[in-house]
């Protein structure tokens, strides 16, 4: 078993242009945000007109440990329908892969979701990615030590921007690589940024890799609304704490009670809106200036995109892949697909 890491993520903020300043700004004393990269991007979007924070910094600890009581809820159905259409189908998707194969787990996380898979596929070598550079090389590590047989290697990367894991691929010809991305995270990035991320999966592949992906698919906008805003308030604490991830990253001081959680189906985009709604007016220290938020302003935390079959294919092709199958469940609400170059 091999571990290694390489540490990409951060890429995308650091080339991130600079915060919008109208007026000049007065000397500051020194703030994380100067050194910290991410604080840098989450100051630069909350510093903005429309306040926003991308949906990755969602994913501290906290986070992470309320992300999965989300997966347990009865309304959220994207955790269970994806993993009965796995369970019922293993065997036909199984058969529409290569074999031997690499098997690339993109957000790996725990890696809890491909150990399922393993023992249905030919892999021949695992590499774990995921920007959650502290867990990554301690889950694979426990990954290969159940799968001897299997080169498990973790890389550390944002595959948000700039991904290219090629290098780490080897022959794709002789070993082709399978990417698996569940969870519809894809779901997260507006098309626009999702083709552009899909053709730079696509050029992982070779000739006879395959991509295999899921995605939400739209529905009855009711039960896509209660899976965003849950009885229990689970999902409110997964947003809420961001704020905590902001104050912990850029010394900022914002009080997570005050901000009320949000979900909105926004029709037109076809996106669940996450937001937190200052429940009155705020002021906020965030990297060394002021920021007021008046009752009722909003801060946009996430987008989660829903597609029909047919538009998901047309991604697809957008991102050049030639042809595609999908899988999903009874009611069609969620789909996986298997795309090839
Ligand atoms: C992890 C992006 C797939 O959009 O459904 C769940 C995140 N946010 N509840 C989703 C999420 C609020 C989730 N993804």
């Amino acid at each position: 078993m091999l571990i290694s890491f390489d540490n990409a993520a951060g890429r995308r903020a650091a080339a991130s242009p600079p915060a919008p300043a109208s007026r000049p700004r007065p000397a500051r004393p020194e703030s994380p945000a100067d050194a910290d990269p991410r604080a840098a991007e989450l100051c630069e979007g909350l510093l903005r007109r429309s306040a926003r924070i991308d949906p990755k910094f969602l994913y501290d600890a906290q986070g992470c440990v309320l992300f999965s009581a989300i997966c347990e809820l009865d309304e959220y159905y994207p955790t269970r329908t994806e993993r009965e259409i796995f369970r019922s189908q293993r065997e036909a998707i199984a058969q529409a892969l290569p074999d031997p194969l690499q098997w690339v787990d993109l957000g790996c996380g725990d890696c809890a979701k491909s150990r399922d898979w393993l023992s249905h596929v030919g892999a021949r070598r695992y590499l774990g990615v995921d920007i959650a550079a502290e867990w990554v090389t301690g889950a694979v590590a426990s990954l290969g030590a159940q799968h001897p047989g299997i080169e498990c290697v973790a890389v550390g990367a944002d595959f948000t921007a700039g991904f290219d894991i090629r290098d780490r691929l080897g022959d794709v010809q002789a070993l082709p690589p399978v990417l698996f991305y569940p969870g519809s995270s894809i779901g997260n990035f507006a098309p626009d940024v999702a083709v552009p991320m899909l053709a730079g999966f696509r050029r992982h592949l070779g000739p006879h890799g395959r991509l295999l992906i899921s995605a939400d698919l739209r529905k009855d906008t009711a039960v896509m609304k209660r899976a965003y805003a849950d009885a229990l308030g689970v999902t409110a604490a997964f947003n809420r704490n961001v704020l905590r991830v902001c104050n912990r990253l850029t010394g900022s001081d914002f009080r997570p009670e005050n901000f009320l959680h949000q979900a909105r189906f926004d029709e037109a985009r076809s996106c669940i809106e996450m937001r937190l709604v200052a429940g009155s007016r705020q002021f906020v220290r965030i990297g060394g200036q002021l920021r007021v938020f008046e009752e009722g302003e909003a801060i946009v935390t996430e987008h989660s995109y829903k597609y029909t079959p047919e538009r998901f294919g047309a991604l697809l092709d957008e991102a050049g892949f030639s042809s595609h199958r999908m899988w999903t469940d009874p009611h069609g609400w969620f789909g996986v697909f298997l795309a090839q170059p």
